[in-house]
Order: structure tokens, then C-alpha cells, then sequence
């Protein structure tokens, strides 16, 4: 009896903890070589996450663009000529390139996504780290 009981826990927190340690383990292995990550909703539900974003000159910049909205984004650095073009809703695109000027670089949202989406925008800002 006392052996059913104890094998009961066990398979219960195997059950309820086992996928969440297995959830975020997969999470940091698939983000383990991003330099950054950037949640994108309109502007009036929290616009760019985070606005200003600083990565290292010379040295390969692996972007994540997460759309976390329910309408179409988009995302782009016209300086450095990097486009993700649109980002459906719950879907991502990643970005991957190599600043080798220093400075401070637009991006924003190229869809059409709320009569805020002008407003919607950041910073890229690269620097000898
Ligand atoms: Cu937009």
C-alpha cells in the first residue's frame, strides 16, 4: 500500500513538473544563440518589446522577431538593409546579419497594422562591446 502511494507522487510530479522543466529546457536550447529577441504588437498593446536593442559591431546578430499580436506585422532596418517582410500573427521570422558600421539604426513595422503603426518603431544600436 505505503509503495502505490509513494509511486502515485512520483508519477503525479513526473506528470504535472516533468513538461515544464522539458518546456523550458527546449526554450533555452532553441534561444541559447539569439542575440535578441523582439516581441512586436501595435503600438496601443505595448508596440516593440524591447524598443532599444544593442548588439556588437562585426560580429553575426541573430534576431528573433516574435509576433505576439493578433494582426500582421512586419519589421525592418532600411540602413542596413534588413527585412523580415511580414510576420503573420503568432508566427516569427528570424534575421540574421553582420553590422560593420557603428551607430544607430531605425526599425520598424512595414505592415499596416493600427492607425498607431506609424508610431511603431526602435533602435538598433551597434557598438564595439
Ligand atoms: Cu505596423
Amino acid at each position: 500500500m505505503k509503495t502505490k502511494t509513494i509511486l502515485t507522487v512520483a508519477m503525479l510530479l513526473a506528470c504535472t513538473i516533468g513538461p515544464i522543466v522539458i518546456t523550458l529546457a527546449y526554450e533555452s536550447y532553441r534561444t541559447q544563440d539569439l542575440t535578441a529577441e523582439i516581441l512586436a504588437r501595435a503600438p496601443e498593446r505595448g508596440n516593440f518589446s524591447p524598443r532599444v536593442v544593442k548588439v556588437p559591431l562585426g560580429q553575426k546578430v541573430k534576431l528573433r522577431i516574435r509576433n505576439v499580436d493578433t494582426v500582421m506585422h512586419g519589421f525592418a532596418i532600411p540602413a542596413l538593409e534588413v527585412d523580415a517582410g511580414e510576420i503573420k500573427a503568432g508566427h516569427y521570422s528570424i534575421l540574421e546579419f553582420t553590422p560593420e558600421k557603428p551607430g544607430e539604426y531605425d526599425f520598424y513595422c512595414t505592415v499596416w497594422c493600427s492607425e498607431f503603426h506609424l508610431q511603431m518603431r526602435g533602435l538598433l544600436v551597434v557598438s564595439a562591446q
